[in-house]
């Protein structure tokens, strides 16, 4: 009897144990379902919010075509987005929403490497070798990078990388021989490590077709780039003469690098918009590229989602 008992007794433990395991399991995976239901919610409702932010961002920006004649950093889009503070009072989400946006055209354009024809444009390849110089970076890259848009399969020379050096490396893979549609492609190029990379993407930029650059919002190693002749001093004299509202006039302020007038604007038709959204616990990064026309009418033409 005594034998039997002590038998149930074991029965009725080994059977809560299992109970309890069970319960607990299902507890566990029940938090895990409610909380990637709640994460993927809070997900779209931070897209939602950044594309609301996009189209409030399009607006100044038409606004802006019809208050100035030009673009320049002193002007009302070229200031942060302020952090402004998602759901209100009472809410138990909460979060915040803010951002930047950036003139593109203060950049150079990577894509101006190559003509209509999808061949080198010579004069764009010397420009982008000297700003390479001004960011002390090897200036071989101009070349690699050409060889990696243009449309032949011929290596140029003495710097240059086609198909045969990227079809030796693990993993091979080939030239892209097309315009970049970001400037983060890059990083497949011959001997290009992240220093390089991190130095180099301030001040570059991919846009669809050939784009010249405005001046009034142009980097520093930017402007050095447009002559051979302009010096570190001269770009130091030019940024200062142009400070926060731009310069007063173009024409005069480069008549010393005649060469320079037709490669150069003090408009842009070309911004990236930065938005960064906070819901709970859910953080996205919302990039768009936004194209305004000549009439005003602003579209995106290049939406992502990044991680920084
Ligand atoms: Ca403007
Ligand atoms: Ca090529």
């Amino acid at each position: 009897m005594r034998q039997q008992r002590g038998v149930a007794l074991i029965t009725a433990i080994l059977i809560m144990a299992l109970v309890t395991t069970l319960t607990f399991s299902l507890e566990w995976d029940n938090s895990l379902d409610l909380r990637r239901t709640y994460v993927s919610m809070y997900r779209e409702e931070a897209i939602q919010a950044a594309i609301g932010a996009e189209s409030w961002v399009m607006s100044i920006l038409r606004q802006d075509l019809e208050d100035s004649e030009t673009d320049h950093l002193g002007e009302i889009w070229a200031s942060e987005l302020p952090v402004l503070p998602l759901g209100s009072e009472g809410d138990s989400i909460q979060g915040e929403i803010y951002g930047q946006i950036e003139d593109l055209q203060g950049r150079f354009n990577i894509n101006n490497l190559i003509d209509q024809n999808g061949e080198v444009d010579q004069p764009s390849l010397e420009q982008f070798q000297r700003l390479l110089i001004a960011l002390g970076l090897d200036v071989r890259f101009a070349g690699i990078a050409a060889d990696w848009i243009d449309a032949d399969r011929d290596a140029s020379f003495p710097d240059g990388a086609e198909d045969s050096i990227y079809t030796g490396n693990v993993p091979p893979y080939r030239t892209a021989n097309q315009i970049l549609s970001t400037t983060s492609e890059l990083a497949a190029l011959e001997g290009i490590d992240k220093a390089t990379l991190d130095t180099l993407l301030p001040h570059i930029v991919a846009l669809p077709g050939r784009t010249i650059i405005n001046v009034n919002t142009a980097t520093g190693p930017v402007l050095q780039s447009l002559d051979e002749e302009m010096a570190a001093s001269d770009v130091e004299r030019l940024l200062s003469e142009r400070e926060e509202s731009g310069f007063a006039d173009i024409e005069n302020a480069f008549s010393q690098w005649p060469e320079v007038r037709a490669q150069i604007a003090d408009t842009s038709e070309y911004f990236q918009l930065k938005v960064i959204v906070r819901v709970d616990t859910v953080r996205i990064t919302y990039f768009s590229l936004l194209e305004r026309g000549p009439r005003g009418d602003v579209t995106p033409i290049l939406r992502s989602l990044g991680t920084t």
